[in-house]
Parts: C-alpha cells; sequence; structure tokens
C-alpha cells in the first residue's frame, strides 16, 4: 500500500512524464513545419515512449493500491531556434528527468517502501539510455552545424527510430484491471 506522501510523489512525476510526451510532441510539429521529417519522426517516437511512461506509473499507482490523479499539464514551448537548439533542449530535459527519478527513489528509501523503490528501478535504468540516446543524437546534429547536406542526412537517419512499448507493458491491460483490488477503483 502506498503512503499518501509517495501516491502524490508519483502523480507528479506521471504529470512530468505526460510533459514530456507533450513537450517532444511540440517538437515533433516545430520539425514537421521546417521540413525536417526525420526529426520529427523521431520526436513522435520520443513522445509515445514518454506517454507509456506516464501510463506505467499510473498503472503502477493504481495496482499498489493508491490513486492516480490527472495534474494539469504545462504548455510546452512552440519553436526553437534550430535543430541543434531542440536536440540541446532535449538532453538538457533529459538530464533534470534523471534528477527527479533519483529524487523520488530516495523517498521510496526514506519511507522504506520497498515495492516502489524496485519498480522505479525501470525508471532509472530508461533514464541512463535517454540520457545516452539524446548525447548521441546531440552529437550528430551538433556535427552537422549549419551544413544543409549533412542535416539533411542526420534527419535520414533519425527518421528509421521506430517505437518499441516495454516488454512488460499492455496498452489495454484488461485482464491487469479485473485484477486490480476494487478498492483502489472506487477511491
Ligand atoms: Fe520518461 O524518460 Fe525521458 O523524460
Amino acid at each position: 500500500m502506498l503512503s499518501e506522501q509517495m501516491n502524490e510523489a508519483l502523480n507528479v512525476q506521471a504529470n512530468r512524464e505526460l510533459y514530456s510526451s507533450y513537450l517532444y510532441l511540440s517538437m515533433s510539429y516545430y520539425f514537421e513545419s521546417i521540413r525536417m521529417l526525420g526529426f520529427a519522426s523521431w520526436m513522435r517516437v520520443q513522445a509515445g515512449e514518454e506517454l507509456v511512461h506516464t501510463m506505467k506509473m499510473l498503472d503502477y499507482v493504481a495496482s499498489a493500491g493508491g490513486r492516480a490523479k490527472m495534474l494539469a499539464v504545462e504548455a510546452p514551448q512552440l519553436s526553437w531556434a534550430s535543430p541543434g537548439a531542440a536536440f540541446q533542449h532535449v538532453w538538457n530535459h533529459e538530464r533534470a528527468v534523471t534528477g527527479l527519478i533519483h529524487a523520488l527513489v530516495n523517498v521510496a528509501i526514506a519511507e522504506e517502501d520497498e515495492a516502489t523503490k524496485s519498480f522505479l528501478q525501470w525508471y532509472v535504468d530508461e533514464q541512463v539510455e535517454e540520457e545516452e540516446s539524446s548525447d548521441d543524437v546531440l552529437n550528430k546534429v551538433k556535427a552537422a552545424g549549419n551544413d544543409s547536406a549533412a542535416l539533411q542526412a542526420a534527419d535520414r537517419e533519425l527518421g528509421s527510430r521506430r517505437f518499441k512499448f516495454p516488454r512488460d507493458f499492455e496498452i489495454f491491460p484488461y485482464a491487469a484491471l479485473q485484477g486490480r483490488t476494487i478498492g483502489s477503483l472506487k477511491k
């Protein structure tokens, strides 16, 4: 059973994950507006992953007997000075999210909530990957600089990214919902 404080902290983090999805969707439409469709597609995949992170966290809250709450989502930035500025923003954002996840782990440790700490390990590992991939992409875009042929090549390369659901996540988990306690669904 989640404490009220842990429940709240997870709802707040789920909101930040949803904001991340919103931010990357905003970047996707920005890239579409400047006809960099590979970058737009990469951002769309990124937005999809963040939506999964949101739902996975809220699913955990519900299955641990808490109450998943939808909080207001901040409006993200609409455009960027250049592709490099947008990818720099991705990198900065992912570093900041890593800090938030680590702070959340510390709440679980302080509460001796082993189950939540173990659940959050997936996010800790995910952030290592996210930082690595955003660093990699930022370096590619930075190396292209203002060279339009190099930017087009990077755009094509990033366009090959495909979305994958995490192995343990179901988007329409009817059976899992049936298994949840009525108490957590009623609150
Ligand atoms: Fe949810 O991993 Fe990025 O922010």
